[in-house]
């Protein structure tokens, strides 16, 4: 584990290529469930790159109407978000030591030129949770910069199994997806092959 900035903890390595399998299989279940879909800029209406779907008792969303925002349900099929799999929930009580579980996992799906521009997590009412993500798949080029859009970045390689952790003052800095990177090694594993190049797990405390 390293401490790339104040507060965000990188754990290369974190999910061996078993724990990586099997959380695979749980998410390839959630979007079987819960299938992937299109989010849209607020105003703009235009897409975003990746494709999403959620699990837990609140998930992310976005449309052009509603803006950004956490909703209970799916957007397409009104189905309230599948459970959150047991061991995202012991990944986060292990990495975290936060008291209370997440509310909400967002599943992003990059194919290989998709990407997300500079932004803070700040859609949730509770800052003081960290935010705990998950990389499965091929690497990406990941952006870390500060609480001001403005401030110095710093860019990290997240790979397959990769965690990361940005709590404290990391919790409101702004990062991104510069791309992903090209990666004929790491495949999606079997469940998500075919879905996309990368997938990652974002866990947050929302209320
Ligand atoms: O894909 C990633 O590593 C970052 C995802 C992210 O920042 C988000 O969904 O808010
Ligand atoms: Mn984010």
């Amino acid at each position: 584990m390293s401490e790339i900035a104040r507060g965000a903890f990188h754990h290369p390595g974190y999910l061996d290529a078993a724990a990586q399998a099997a959380l695979a299989r749980d998410i390839a279940g959630v979007i079987s469930d819960a299938p992937l879909f299109v989010s849209r800029m607020p105003k703009s209406g235009l897409p975003m790159s990746v494709r999403m779907t959620n699990c837990g008792p609140l998930g992310w969303m976005s449309d052009r109407e509603g803006g950004y925002r956490y909703e209970a349900a799916h957007p397409e099929t009104g189905a309230p978000w599948p459970p959150m799999p047991r061991m995202l929930l012991d990944i986060w009580a292990e990495l975290t030591g936060y008291p209370k579980p997440p509310e909400a996992c967002l599943i992003n799906v990059y194919s290989d030129t998709a990407k997300m521009g500079l932004h803070q997590d700040r859609d949730e009412a509770d800052f003081d949770a960290p935010i705990l993500s998950l990389s499965l798949g091929a690497d990406c080029r990941f952006r870390l910069g500060g609480p001001k859009r403005a401030d110095k970045t710093i860019a990290v390689t997240l790979s397959a199994g990769d965690a990361l952790v940005l709590a404290g003052p990391a919790r409101r800095c702004f990062h991104g997806v510069d791309r992903i990177l090209p990666s004929l090694l790491t495949p999606l594993p079997g469940p998500l092959a075919g879905l996309g190049a990368r997938v990652n797990l974002t866990m947050r405390r929302v209320t």
